[in-house]
Protein backbone atom coordinates (compact mmCIF):
# COMPACT_ATOMS: atom_id res chain seq x y z
CA UNK A 1 0.00 0.00 0.00
CA UNK A 2 1.42 3.02 0.84
CA UNK A 3 5.80 3.12 0.68
CA UNK A 4 6.79 6.23 2.97
CA UNK A 5 3.36 7.20 5.00
CA UNK A 6 4.63 10.13 5.94
CA UNK A 7 6.09 11.36 3.11
CA UNK A 8 2.53 10.38 0.67
CA UNK A 9 -0.18 11.68 3.20
CA UNK A 10 2.57 14.74 4.04
CA UNK A 11 -0.19 17.86 4.82
CA UNK A 12 0.20 20.84 2.08
CA UNK A 13 1.61 22.83 4.91
CA UNK A 14 4.65 20.74 5.83
CA UNK A 15 4.96 19.40 2.13
CA UNK A 16 5.26 22.95 0.94
CA UNK A 17 7.66 23.75 3.74
CA UNK A 18 9.96 20.62 2.79
CA UNK A 19 9.98 21.57 -1.11
CA UNK A 20 10.77 25.16 -0.77
CA UNK A 21 13.65 24.21 1.85
CA UNK A 22 14.89 21.07 -0.81
CA UNK A 23 14.38 24.06 -3.95
CA UNK A 24 16.45 26.71 -1.91
CA UNK A 25 19.10 24.12 -1.85
CA UNK A 26 18.97 22.95 -5.19
CA UNK A 27 18.93 26.20 -6.51
CA UNK A 28 22.09 26.89 -4.81
CA UNK A 29 23.62 23.69 -5.73
CA UNK A 30 23.32 24.34 -9.30
CA UNK A 31 24.31 27.94 -8.99
CA UNK A 32 27.68 26.96 -7.65
CA UNK A 33 28.69 23.60 -9.93
CA UNK A 34 26.56 24.27 -13.24
CA UNK A 35 28.10 27.41 -15.46
CA UNK A 36 25.33 26.83 -17.59
CA UNK A 37 22.69 27.45 -14.49
CA UNK A 38 24.53 30.37 -13.34
CA UNK A 39 25.26 32.12 -16.12
CA UNK A 40 21.39 31.85 -17.25
CA UNK A 41 20.10 33.21 -13.27
CA UNK A 42 23.06 35.84 -13.42
CA UNK A 43 21.46 36.93 -16.86
CA UNK A 44 17.92 37.34 -15.06
CA UNK A 45 19.69 38.63 -12.01
CA UNK A 46 18.45 36.30 -10.13
CA UNK A 47 20.34 35.39 -6.44
CA UNK A 48 19.62 31.48 -5.28
CA UNK A 49 19.39 33.45 -1.68
CA UNK A 50 16.36 35.53 -2.87
CA UNK A 51 14.12 32.43 -2.74
CA UNK A 52 11.64 32.87 0.29
CA UNK A 53 8.27 31.64 -1.39
CA UNK A 54 7.52 28.63 -3.75
CA UNK A 55 5.79 31.12 -5.94
CA UNK A 56 9.04 32.41 -7.37
CA UNK A 57 9.54 29.29 -9.56
CA UNK A 58 7.75 31.48 -11.54
CA UNK A 59 11.19 33.55 -12.35
CA UNK A 60 13.27 30.90 -12.68
CA UNK A 61 14.57 30.12 -16.50
CA UNK A 62 13.12 27.03 -18.13
CA UNK A 63 15.25 24.57 -19.56
CA UNK A 64 14.53 22.30 -22.35
CA UNK A 65 15.44 19.33 -24.50
CA UNK A 66 18.19 21.97 -26.54
CA UNK A 67 19.66 22.92 -23.75
CA UNK A 68 20.62 19.66 -22.86
CA UNK A 69 21.62 18.57 -26.40
CA UNK A 70 24.30 22.02 -26.23
CA UNK A 71 25.40 20.43 -23.14
CA UNK A 72 26.07 17.01 -24.84
CA UNK A 73 27.28 14.96 -22.64
CA UNK A 74 28.23 15.96 -19.30
CA UNK A 75 27.93 19.83 -19.46
CA UNK A 76 25.07 19.96 -16.97
CA UNK A 77 25.72 17.84 -14.50
CA UNK A 78 26.58 18.68 -10.96
CA UNK A 79 28.93 16.55 -9.56
CA UNK A 80 32.11 15.54 -10.91
CA UNK A 81 32.21 12.38 -12.80
CA UNK A 82 34.11 10.60 -9.63
CA UNK A 83 30.74 10.85 -8.12
CA UNK A 84 28.77 9.80 -10.96
CA UNK A 85 27.90 6.05 -10.22
CA UNK A 86 25.40 5.39 -13.36
CA UNK A 87 24.98 6.88 -16.89
CA UNK A 88 21.51 6.65 -18.68
CA UNK A 89 20.78 8.21 -21.98
CA UNK A 90 17.21 8.53 -23.90
CA UNK A 91 16.86 6.98 -27.08
CA UNK A 92 17.35 10.13 -29.19
CA UNK A 93 15.10 9.73 -31.95
CA UNK A 94 15.28 12.83 -33.39
CA UNK A 95 19.41 13.91 -33.22
CA UNK A 96 21.29 13.54 -30.12
CA UNK A 97 20.65 11.57 -27.43
CA UNK A 98 20.57 13.31 -24.06
CA UNK A 99 23.07 11.77 -20.95
CA UNK A 100 21.38 11.64 -17.32
CA UNK A 101 24.13 10.53 -14.51
CA UNK A 102 23.05 9.71 -10.36
CA UNK A 103 24.99 9.49 -7.53
CA UNK A 104 25.35 6.83 -5.16
CA UNK A 105 22.49 8.58 -3.18
CA UNK A 106 19.97 9.36 -6.61
CA UNK A 107 19.63 5.84 -7.04
CA UNK A 108 19.01 5.17 -3.26
CA UNK A 109 16.10 8.51 -4.09
CA UNK A 110 15.15 6.58 -7.37
CA UNK A 111 14.56 2.95 -6.35
CA UNK A 112 12.75 4.53 -3.43
CA UNK A 113 10.75 6.26 -5.54
CA UNK A 114 10.00 3.42 -8.08
CA UNK A 115 9.63 1.90 -5.08
CA UNK A 116 6.27 3.69 -3.66
CA UNK A 117 4.89 3.70 -7.36
CA UNK A 118 5.19 -0.16 -7.51
CA UNK A 119 3.58 -0.16 -3.81
CA UNK A 120 0.62 2.07 -5.00
CA UNK A 121 -0.10 -0.04 -7.77
CA UNK A 122 -0.30 -3.07 -5.67
CA UNK A 123 2.82 -4.84 -5.48
CA UNK A 124 4.19 -6.18 -2.35
CA UNK A 125 7.46 -8.77 -1.89
CA UNK A 126 5.00 -11.12 -2.09
CA UNK A 127 5.00 -10.47 -5.97
CA UNK A 128 7.04 -12.42 -8.54
CA UNK A 129 7.60 -9.17 -11.01
CA UNK A 130 8.95 -9.67 -14.57
CA UNK A 131 10.48 -6.62 -16.21
CA UNK A 132 9.65 -6.64 -19.71
CA UNK A 133 11.05 -3.31 -20.24
CA UNK A 134 14.37 -2.56 -22.11
CA UNK A 135 17.11 -3.23 -20.32
CA UNK A 136 20.13 -0.73 -20.95
CA UNK A 137 20.51 2.88 -21.63
CA UNK A 138 16.44 3.49 -21.00
CA UNK A 139 16.16 3.83 -17.62
CA UNK A 140 12.80 1.68 -17.62
CA UNK A 141 14.45 -1.76 -17.10
CA UNK A 142 16.88 -0.48 -14.29
CA UNK A 143 14.98 1.68 -12.98
CA UNK A 144 12.02 -0.30 -12.31
CA UNK A 145 14.68 -3.37 -11.05
CA UNK A 146 16.09 -1.39 -8.41
CA UNK A 147 12.39 -0.11 -7.52
CA UNK A 148 11.27 -3.87 -7.23
CA UNK A 149 14.06 -4.88 -5.01
CA UNK A 150 13.63 -2.26 -2.90
CA UNK A 151 10.15 -3.53 -2.22
CA UNK A 152 11.35 -6.74 -1.46
CA UNK A 153 9.51 -8.77 -4.78
CA UNK A 154 10.71 -11.47 -6.53
CA UNK A 155 12.01 -9.88 -9.44
CA UNK A 156 12.48 -11.58 -13.18
CA UNK A 157 15.06 -9.15 -14.98
CA UNK A 158 13.65 -10.48 -18.13
CA UNK A 159 13.92 -7.61 -20.64
CA UNK A 160 11.79 -6.82 -23.67
CA UNK A 161 11.18 -8.97 -26.38
CA UNK A 162 11.35 -12.70 -26.90
CA UNK A 163 7.92 -12.85 -26.50
CA UNK A 164 7.77 -16.64 -26.74
CA UNK A 165 9.90 -16.45 -23.97
CA UNK A 166 7.85 -14.21 -21.81
CA UNK A 167 5.01 -16.33 -22.15
CA UNK A 168 7.14 -19.52 -20.48
CA UNK A 169 8.18 -17.80 -18.10
CA UNK A 170 5.33 -16.31 -17.08
CA UNK A 171 3.92 -19.41 -16.64
CA UNK A 172 6.90 -21.38 -15.23
CA UNK A 173 7.65 -18.61 -12.82
CA UNK A 174 4.15 -17.68 -11.65
CA UNK A 175 4.70 -14.07 -12.49
CA UNK A 176 2.12 -12.11 -10.37
CA UNK A 177 2.96 -8.72 -11.91
CA UNK A 178 3.94 -7.73 -15.63
CA UNK A 179 5.80 -4.25 -15.91
CA UNK A 180 6.00 -3.14 -19.43
CA UNK A 181 4.30 -1.15 -21.86
CA UNK A 182 1.01 -1.15 -22.62
CA UNK A 183 1.28 -1.77 -26.18
CA UNK A 184 3.75 -4.54 -25.36
CA UNK A 185 1.73 -5.86 -22.77
CA UNK A 186 -0.93 -6.60 -25.41
CA UNK A 187 1.15 -8.14 -27.82
CA UNK A 188 1.72 -10.51 -24.73
CA UNK A 189 -1.87 -10.68 -24.70
CA UNK A 190 -1.94 -11.24 -28.38
CA UNK A 191 0.57 -13.68 -28.48
CA UNK A 192 -0.93 -15.70 -25.06
CA UNK A 193 -4.31 -15.94 -27.37
CA UNK A 194 -2.41 -17.69 -30.37
CA UNK A 195 -0.70 -20.40 -27.89
CA UNK A 196 -3.54 -21.35 -26.34
CA UNK A 197 -2.86 -20.30 -23.01
CA UNK A 198 -5.99 -19.84 -20.79
CA UNK A 199 -5.48 -16.94 -18.56
CA UNK A 200 -6.87 -18.23 -15.54
CA UNK A 201 -3.69 -20.93 -15.63
CA UNK A 202 -1.63 -17.86 -15.07
CA UNK A 203 -1.06 -16.08 -11.69
CA UNK A 204 -1.01 -12.11 -12.84
CA UNK A 205 -2.94 -10.07 -10.43
CA UNK A 206 -1.47 -6.65 -12.00
CA UNK A 207 0.50 -4.51 -14.40
CA UNK A 208 1.87 -1.52 -13.95
CA UNK A 209 2.60 0.18 -17.76
CA UNK A 210 4.01 3.51 -18.47
CA UNK A 211 6.99 4.59 -20.68
CA UNK A 212 4.00 5.64 -23.57
CA UNK A 213 0.62 7.42 -24.05
CA UNK A 214 -2.35 5.06 -23.42
CA UNK A 215 -5.86 5.39 -23.47
CA UNK A 216 -8.48 4.73 -20.96
CA UNK A 217 -10.09 2.42 -23.16
CA UNK A 218 -6.91 0.11 -23.76
CA UNK A 219 -6.53 0.40 -19.95
CA UNK A 220 -10.01 -1.94 -19.74
CA UNK A 221 -8.60 -4.16 -22.92
CA UNK A 222 -5.92 -4.81 -20.97
CA UNK A 223 -7.12 -5.53 -17.72
CA UNK A 224 -10.32 -7.49 -19.55
CA UNK A 225 -7.43 -9.62 -21.39
CA UNK A 226 -4.90 -10.17 -18.68
CA UNK A 227 -7.11 -10.64 -16.47
CA UNK A 228 -5.65 -7.93 -14.45
CA UNK A 229 -5.52 -4.63 -12.24
CA UNK A 230 -3.12 -2.22 -14.75
CA UNK A 231 -2.33 0.92 -13.19
CA UNK A 232 -0.55 3.90 -15.47
CA UNK A 233 3.09 5.07 -14.02
CA UNK A 234 5.03 8.23 -15.84
CA UNK A 235 8.68 9.22 -15.66
CA UNK A 236 11.53 10.83 -18.06
CA UNK A 237 14.90 9.93 -18.23
CA UNK A 238 15.43 13.82 -18.38
CA UNK A 239 14.05 14.10 -14.89
CA UNK A 240 15.41 10.47 -13.21
CA UNK A 241 13.16 7.81 -15.08
CA UNK A 242 10.25 6.01 -13.79
CA UNK A 243 9.42 7.09 -10.42
CA UNK A 244 8.45 10.53 -11.20
CA UNK A 245 4.34 9.67 -10.51
CA UNK A 246 2.51 6.65 -10.42
CA UNK A 247 -1.22 4.99 -10.14
CA UNK A 248 -2.75 4.05 -6.94
CA UNK A 249 -5.51 1.45 -7.36
CA UNK A 250 -8.01 4.01 -7.63
CA UNK A 251 -6.98 4.41 -10.98
CA UNK A 252 -8.18 7.79 -10.85
CA UNK A 253 -4.76 9.74 -12.01
CA UNK A 254 -1.07 9.76 -11.08
CA UNK A 255 -0.04 11.07 -7.46
CA UNK A 256 3.27 12.99 -8.34
CA UNK A 257 6.36 12.46 -6.32
CA UNK A 258 6.37 15.99 -4.86
CA UNK A 259 8.33 15.96 -2.37
CA UNK A 260 11.29 15.09 -4.63
CA UNK A 261 9.94 17.27 -7.93
CA UNK A 262 8.18 20.77 -7.90
CA UNK A 263 5.68 20.32 -10.96
CA UNK A 264 3.87 23.10 -13.01
CA UNK A 265 0.96 22.83 -15.75
CA UNK A 266 1.99 25.49 -18.28
CA UNK A 267 0.15 27.14 -21.55
CA UNK A 268 3.02 25.67 -24.42
CA UNK A 269 2.70 28.97 -25.45
CA UNK A 270 2.68 31.57 -23.09
CA UNK A 271 4.62 29.43 -20.38
CA UNK A 272 2.45 31.11 -17.76
CA UNK A 273 0.58 28.78 -15.48
CA UNK A 274 -2.76 27.63 -16.56
CA UNK A 275 -5.66 27.24 -14.29
CA UNK A 276 -5.91 24.21 -11.90
CA UNK A 277 -7.24 21.34 -14.14
CA UNK A 278 -6.81 22.82 -17.35
CA UNK A 279 -4.55 20.83 -19.63
CA UNK A 280 -1.18 22.14 -20.23
CA UNK A 281 2.61 21.45 -20.83
CA UNK A 282 4.13 20.08 -17.67
CA UNK A 283 7.28 21.61 -16.27
CA UNK A 284 9.41 19.89 -13.22
CA UNK A 285 12.20 21.23 -10.87
CA UNK A 286 14.04 18.03 -9.30
CA UNK A 287 14.31 18.91 -5.44
CA UNK A 288 16.69 16.18 -4.46
CA UNK A 289 18.67 14.89 -7.45
CA UNK A 290 22.51 15.40 -6.82
CA UNK A 291 24.00 14.33 -10.29
CA UNK A 292 21.39 16.08 -12.80
CA UNK A 293 19.57 18.19 -11.23
CA UNK A 294 17.11 19.97 -13.27
CA UNK A 295 15.24 23.57 -13.18
CA UNK A 296 12.05 24.07 -15.04
CA UNK A 297 12.41 21.56 -17.44
CA UNK A 298 9.85 21.62 -19.96
CA UNK A 299 8.85 17.75 -20.58
CA UNK A 300 6.11 18.44 -23.80
CA UNK A 301 4.29 16.39 -22.07
CA UNK A 302 0.44 17.45 -21.80
CA UNK A 303 -1.79 16.75 -18.67
CA UNK A 304 -3.34 18.55 -16.33
CA UNK A 305 -3.36 18.60 -11.79
CA UNK A 306 -6.21 17.04 -10.46
CA UNK A 307 -6.60 18.56 -6.96
CA UNK A 308 -9.77 16.73 -5.73
CA UNK A 309 -8.60 14.49 -2.32
CA UNK A 310 -7.97 11.42 -3.22
CA UNK A 311 -9.90 8.18 -1.46
CA UNK A 312 -6.67 6.25 -1.14
CA UNK A 313 -5.47 9.15 1.60
CA UNK A 314 -2.30 10.01 -0.02
CA UNK A 315 -2.50 13.94 -0.32
CA UNK A 316 0.28 14.20 -3.59
CA UNK A 317 -1.11 16.67 -6.06
CA UNK A 318 -2.55 13.78 -9.02
CA UNK A 319 -1.44 14.73 -13.07
CA UNK A 320 -4.34 13.01 -15.61
CA UNK A 321 -3.06 10.60 -17.60
CA UNK A 322 -0.07 12.13 -20.12
CA UNK A 323 -2.51 12.16 -23.42
CA UNK A 324 0.70 12.98 -25.40
CA UNK A 325 3.76 14.82 -26.33
CA UNK A 326 3.72 18.36 -27.99
CA UNK A 327 6.14 17.19 -30.08
CA UNK A 328 3.17 14.19 -30.92
CA UNK A 329 0.47 17.02 -31.95
CA UNK A 330 -0.27 16.47 -35.29
CA UNK A 331 -1.49 19.55 -37.04
CA UNK A 332 -3.56 18.76 -39.63
CA UNK A 333 -4.74 21.04 -41.85
CA UNK A 334 -4.60 23.54 -38.73
CA UNK A 335 -6.34 21.10 -36.62
CA UNK A 336 -4.72 19.91 -33.41
CA UNK A 337 -4.96 15.75 -33.37
CA UNK A 338 -3.69 13.90 -30.69
CA UNK A 339 -2.77 10.11 -31.36
CA UNK A 340 -4.36 8.58 -28.66
CA UNK A 341 -7.84 10.50 -29.49
CA UNK A 342 -8.07 8.26 -32.21
CA UNK A 343 -7.11 5.38 -29.98
CA UNK A 344 -9.85 6.05 -28.30
CA UNK A 345 -12.18 5.86 -30.83
CA UNK A 346 -11.10 2.98 -32.75
CA UNK A 347 -11.15 1.28 -29.59
CA UNK A 348 -15.25 1.75 -29.10
CA UNK A 349 -15.35 -0.07 -32.98
CA UNK A 350 -16.04 -3.31 -32.43
CA UNK A 351 -13.84 -5.68 -35.43
CA UNK A 352 -10.63 -2.75 -35.06
CA UNK A 353 -7.53 -4.65 -33.31
CA UNK A 354 -6.20 -1.89 -30.98
CA UNK A 355 -3.13 -2.00 -33.34
CA UNK A 356 -2.95 1.40 -35.57
CA UNK A 357 -0.77 4.13 -37.33
CA UNK A 358 -1.18 7.33 -38.28
CA UNK A 359 0.61 8.64 -41.59
CA UNK A 360 0.56 12.17 -42.39
CA UNK A 361 1.75 13.49 -45.79
CA UNK A 362 1.55 16.59 -47.75
CA UNK A 363 -0.48 17.22 -51.37
CA UNK A 364 0.90 20.62 -52.25
CA UNK A 365 -0.16 22.80 -49.31
CA UNK A 366 -2.40 20.54 -47.94
CA UNK A 367 -1.83 18.09 -45.19
CA UNK A 368 -3.39 14.07 -46.04
CA UNK A 369 -4.23 11.94 -42.61
CA UNK A 370 -4.66 8.06 -42.80
CA UNK A 371 -5.34 6.25 -40.65
CA UNK A 372 -3.84 2.75 -40.98
CA UNK A 373 -6.25 0.01 -38.65
CA UNK A 374 -5.70 -3.40 -37.96
CA UNK A 375 -9.01 -5.81 -38.36
CA UNK A 376 -10.12 -9.03 -37.31
CA UNK A 377 -10.17 -11.33 -40.17
CA UNK A 378 -13.39 -11.89 -40.54
CA UNK A 379 -13.39 -8.31 -41.71
CA UNK A 380 -10.83 -8.07 -43.85
CA UNK A 381 -11.82 -10.98 -45.84
CA UNK A 382 -15.86 -9.74 -45.96
CA UNK A 383 -17.16 -8.92 -49.22
CA UNK A 384 -16.02 -5.47 -50.43
CA UNK A 385 -19.68 -4.04 -49.80
CA UNK A 386 -19.59 -4.76 -46.06
CA UNK A 387 -15.80 -3.20 -45.90
CA UNK A 388 -16.47 0.05 -47.22
CA UNK A 389 -19.58 0.39 -44.75
CA UNK A 390 -16.75 -0.50 -41.53
CA UNK A 391 -14.49 2.20 -43.21
CA UNK A 392 -17.20 4.59 -43.88
CA UNK A 393 -18.26 4.18 -40.31
CA UNK A 394 -14.76 4.47 -38.51
CA UNK A 395 -14.43 8.13 -40.78
CA UNK A 396 -17.45 8.95 -39.88
CA UNK A 397 -16.70 8.86 -35.74
CA UNK A 398 -13.06 9.62 -36.59
CA UNK A 399 -14.26 13.02 -38.37
CA UNK A 400 -16.98 13.84 -35.77
CA UNK A 401 -14.67 13.75 -32.87
CA UNK A 402 -11.71 15.28 -34.26
CA UNK A 403 -13.58 17.90 -36.57
CA UNK A 404 -11.31 16.81 -39.76
CA UNK A 405 -11.89 14.09 -41.77
CA UNK A 406 -9.36 11.69 -42.67
CA UNK A 407 -9.03 8.56 -44.96
CA UNK A 408 -9.08 5.26 -43.38
CA UNK A 409 -7.52 1.97 -44.58
CA UNK A 410 -7.87 -1.42 -43.11
CA UNK A 411 -5.18 -3.61 -43.00
CA UNK A 412 -4.50 -7.15 -42.14
CA UNK A 413 -3.79 -8.33 -38.94
CA UNK A 414 -0.13 -8.21 -37.86
CA UNK A 415 0.77 -5.76 -41.17
CA UNK A 416 1.67 -2.77 -38.76
CA UNK A 417 4.89 -3.26 -37.24
CA UNK A 418 4.97 -4.13 -33.53
CA UNK A 419 6.91 -2.52 -30.91
CA UNK A 420 8.49 -3.88 -27.78
CA UNK A 421 9.27 -1.36 -26.45
CA UNK A 422 7.53 2.13 -26.99
CA UNK A 423 4.96 2.05 -30.19
CA UNK A 424 5.44 4.10 -32.92
CA UNK A 425 1.84 5.88 -33.74
CA UNK A 426 2.63 8.53 -36.38
CA UNK A 427 4.45 8.59 -39.28
CA UNK A 428 5.18 12.21 -40.61
CA UNK A 429 6.14 11.89 -43.86
CA UNK A 430 5.82 15.47 -44.55
CA UNK A 431 9.49 15.95 -42.78
CA UNK A 432 11.15 13.98 -45.79
O1 LIG B 1 9.97 6.45 -20.58
C1 LIG B 1 10.75 6.58 -18.30
C2 LIG B 1 9.77 5.53 -17.90
C3 LIG B 1 10.12 4.20 -17.95
C4 LIG B 1 8.51 5.90 -17.41
C5 LIG B 1 9.24 3.24 -17.55
C6 LIG B 1 7.63 4.91 -16.99
C7 LIG B 1 7.99 3.58 -17.05
P1 LIG B 1 12.06 8.39 -21.54
O2 LIG B 1 12.48 7.30 -22.40
O3 LIG B 1 12.98 9.52 -21.29
O4 LIG B 1 11.71 7.86 -20.09
O5 LIG B 1 10.69 8.92 -22.13
C8 LIG B 1 9.96 9.90 -21.43
O6 LIG B 1 7.86 9.07 -22.34
O7 LIG B 1 8.30 12.53 -21.63
C9 LIG B 1 6.49 10.94 -22.04
O8 LIG B 1 6.36 11.58 -23.29
C10 LIG B 1 6.50 9.44 -22.24
N1 LIG B 1 5.89 8.77 -21.09
C11 LIG B 1 6.48 8.19 -20.04
N2 LIG B 1 5.56 7.63 -19.21
C12 LIG B 1 4.34 7.90 -19.76
C13 LIG B 1 3.00 7.60 -19.40
C14 LIG B 1 10.74 6.93 -19.77
N3 LIG B 1 2.69 6.90 -18.31
C15 LIG B 1 8.70 10.23 -22.19
N4 LIG B 1 2.01 8.06 -20.21
C16 LIG B 1 7.85 11.22 -21.44
C17 LIG B 1 2.30 8.77 -21.32
C18 LIG B 1 4.57 8.63 -20.95
N5 LIG B 1 3.55 9.05 -21.71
Amino acid sequence: MYWEQEYECMDREGLQQLQLERLQANLHRVYLNVPFYRRKFDAKGIDPDDFTSLRDIERLPFTTKDDLRDNYPYGLFAVPLREVVRIHASSGTTGMSTVVGYTKNDIKTWSNLVARVLSAGGITKDDVVQIAFNYGLFTGGLGIHYGAERVGASVIPISSGNTRRQIKIMQDFKTTALICTPSYSLLIADALKEAGVNINSLSLKYGLFGAEPWSERMRQEIQERLKIVATDNYGLSEVMGPGVAGECLERQGLHVNEDHFLVEVVDPETLRPVPVGEVGELVVTTLTKEAFPVIRFRTRDLTRFITEPCPCGRTLVKMGRVMGRTDDMLIVRGVNVFPSQIEAILFDIEGTEPHYQIMVEREGNLDDATVLIEVSESIFFDEMKKQNEFVDLIKRRLASELGISVEVKLVERKTLERAEGKAKRVIDKRKY
